[in-house]
């Protein structure tokens, strides 16, 4: 990970669906001490504190069943710009917020990446693939759309354009285990990487996450990792208000960061869907940031001979 300056930009984003909550996420994993975890990992922190969407646009949704569209927008306008500023700085962390923030800030990471002139790689790790397109999407719950709208499918009429789009080809998606029909039938045209918790738990979390981080090292990319609480297991991350069973163990989510922190790959990252009104004792909240620190290179022992890109 270059650079020792990281950057939490608190997004109370909590549009993307009916059920409220993800708006209290930012302060919760403030209690929970990220910013003293990463101090004391090194890093040197700047909390950008919680921002708010612009203007709301005039907007015409593609049908009555698309939930707050023009706060959707507004939030992509402004976490789209606030992330690219923040990545000139250092290493942002979008502390969610539900996961429609994705839709601006991986949109901001790949801009960035782009004006360095490097490819731009997504990790991720949710229960759903979040494929959906407005017309496609049954609940009308936009956060369900982040990866069809970055990897520029159409339908988002009203959204922000976007100079680069993510390349379908790298993004991978591991821990599914929720994907609606037509989200289906639109990844299996797609050369989206897809691993869900039966591939997991065939080969291990390692394996396919080894590939995909050879494949992001090999090309000098940037990684985006966008963490949906609902990757993980329920009885260990219950905070979430779209639980799905058999997901990722302690250990397992432990060890995608450890590795994630090992190959030096990672650049930027959301963390999506906590809902503090949801939670028992703060123990997601908890556990996210204990994520975020495996990330930052928290570890038992040191591993210096230890590269994950390539060692799987
Ligand atoms: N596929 C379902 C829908 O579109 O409503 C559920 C989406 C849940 C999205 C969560 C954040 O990952
Ligand atoms: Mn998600
Ligand atoms: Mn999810
Ligand atoms: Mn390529």
């Amino acid at each position: 990970m270059s650079g020792t300056t990281t950057i939490l930009i608190g997004a109370p984003v909590d549009c993307g669906k009916r059920g409220k909550g993800c708006l209290m996420g930012p302060d919760a994993y403030r209690v929970a001490g990220i910013k003293e975890i990463l101090t004391e990992l090194g890093r040197d922190i700047r909390d950008l504190g919680n921002l708010a969407p612009g203007p709301l646009p005039e907007v015409t949704p593609d049908n009555d069943r698309i939930h707050a569209m023009a706060e959707t927008v507004a939030w992509t306008r402004t976490l789209m710009q606030a992330g690219r500023d923040a990545a000139k700085l250092g290493f942002p962390i979008f502390m969610g917020g539900d996961h429609a923030l994705a839709m601006g800030s991986v949109a901001g990471m790949i801009q960035h990446a782009a004006d360095l002139g490097r490819p731009f790689y997504l990790l991720w790790l949710d229960a759903h693939s979040d494929f959906h397109t407005p017309q496609s999407s049954g609940s009308g719950n936009l956060h369900g759309t982040p990866v069809a709208y970055l990897t520029g499918r159409d339908g988002f009429a009203g959204f922000p354009t976007l100079d680069h789009y993510l390349e379908p080809s790298h993004t991978c998606m591991i821990g599914l285990r929720s994907v609606d029909p037509a989200e289906r039938v639109a990844l299996k045209k797609s050369p989206v990487r897809r691993y869900d918790m039966r591939a997991i738990d065939e080969t291990g979390i390692a394996r396919p996450l080894g590939d995909f981080l050879a494949e992001v090292e090999a090309a000098n990319g940037m990684l985006h990792v966008s963490l949906d609480v609902d990757f993980l297991d329920p009885s260990i991350a219950p905070a979430v208000g779209t639980t799905v069973p058999g997901g990722a163990t302690f250990r397992e989510a432990h060890l995608v960061m450890e590795m994630l922190h090992d190959s030096g790959l990672v650049t930027s990252l959301d963390l999506v869907e906590l809902n503090p009104f949801m939670d028992e004792r703060g123990k997601t909240a908890q556990l996210m940031v204990d994520l975020t620190a495996s990330l930052f290179g928290r570890s038992v022992f040191d591993r210096p001979t230890l590269n994950h890109a390539r060692r799987f």
